[in-house]
C-alpha cells in the first residue's frame, strides 16, 4: 500500500516535473533587434501602420500549406486603452485563447501594470498538411465581442485586422494589426467609439505563415521585400531610439 503510494507520488512528480520543463522549454521571446525589425512598422499613436512599402496580405488567407512544427506568435506592441485579448483557431476549430490582458510597461500606451513583455512569444502548436489560422481580438476581454479577419463577421462590419508580409532574419513573417474600437473613423453616438481606426491596437508577429497579397506590390515595395532597405530600416531605427 505504502509502496504502491510512494510510486504514485514519484510518478506524479515526474509528471509535474516534466509538464514544468516543457513549459519553460517552450517559454519564446523575440531576441531586441528582431523586435526591432518589426516594430519599424508600427507608428506612434492614431498613425496607421507604416506598411506601404511592404506587401499587404489578405488576413483570411493566413495559412501554413504545408503545415507547421510549434508555430510561433510573438507580441510587437500595442497602443490601446483597453486591456485587450487575443484568440486564435485553427482550421475553424475552437477558440482558444493566447493573450488575457495584452498591457505593458514598455508599449506604446503602456499600463505600469499590464503583464506583457515587447517580444514576447506563444506557441500556437504542430500542425499537419494544410493548416489555416484566424485570429480574434476581443475588446478590453470582452466575453462576447470579437473582431477578426471577416469584416462582415466583426459587430460593425468593418475591417479591423491588417496584415503584411515582413522579411526578418531571412525568414518569411506575417506582420498583423488590429483595430480595437468599433464603427467608423471618428464616429461617434450608438455604439460608435469614435475609432481612429490606427489598427495598431495589437500588434503581432508569426513566423513563416503566408497569405495572398491584396495587390500587386509597386517597385519600392518588391526592392524592400529583397531586404534593400534594410540598411535604411537600420538608420531609422538608431533615430528613433535616440529620440525616445
Ligand atoms: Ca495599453
Ligand atoms: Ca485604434
Amino acid at each position: 500500500m505504502q509502496s504502491k503510494f510512494l510510486t504514485g507520488l514519484i510518478i506524479a512528480t515526474a509528471s509535474v516535473t516534466s509538464i514544468f520543463y516543457t513549459t519553460t522549454a517552450r517559454a519564446l521571446q523575440l531576441s531586441n533587434s528582431m523586435w526591432a525589425e518589426f516594430n519599424q512598422y508600427v507608428q506612434q499613436e492614431r498613425l496607421q501602420l507604416q506598411g506601404a512599402e511592404l506587401l499587404e496580405l489578405d488576413p483570411t488567407s493566413l495559412r501554413w500549406a504545408n503545415g507547421v512544427n510549434d508555430a510561433e506568435i510573438y507580441f510587437i506592441n500595442e497602443g490601446a486603452s483597453f486591456r485587450n485579448a487575443l484568440y486564435y483557431s485553427v482550421n475553424n476549430g475552437p477558440e482558444q485563447l493566447i493573450w488575457g490582458d495584452i498591457a505593458s510597461p514598455n508599449s506604446i500606451i503602456k499600463e505600469a501594470n499590464g503583464p506583457m513583455s515587447l517580444g514576447q512569444g506563444f506557441s500556437l502548436g504542430s500542425y499537419q498538411g494544410d493548416t489555416q489560422l484566424s485570429l480574434f481580438l476581443a475588446p478590453n476581454g470582452s466575453n462576447t465581442r470579437r473582431y477578426g479577419a471577416v469584416a462582415e463577421n466583426n459587430p460593425d462590419g468593418l475591417q479591423h485586422m491588417v496584415a503584411y508580409n515582413v522579411k526578418a532574419g531571412g525568414e518569411n513573417w506575417v506582420l498583423i494589426g488590429f483595430e480595437d474600437l468599433f464603427g467608423a473613423k471618428g464616429a461617434t453616438g450608438g455604439s460608435n467609439q469614435k475609432s481612429d481606426r490606427d489598427f495598431n491596437d495589437v500588434v503581432v508577429a508569426i513566423r513563416g505563415i503566408e497569405g495572398t497579397a491584396v495587390g500587386v506590390p509597386e517597385p519600392s515595395a518588391m526592392l524592400a521585400l529583397l531586404g534593400v532597405g534594410s540598411f535604411l530600416g537600420l538608420r531609422r531605427r538608431h533615430q528613433s531610439t535616440n529620440e525616445a
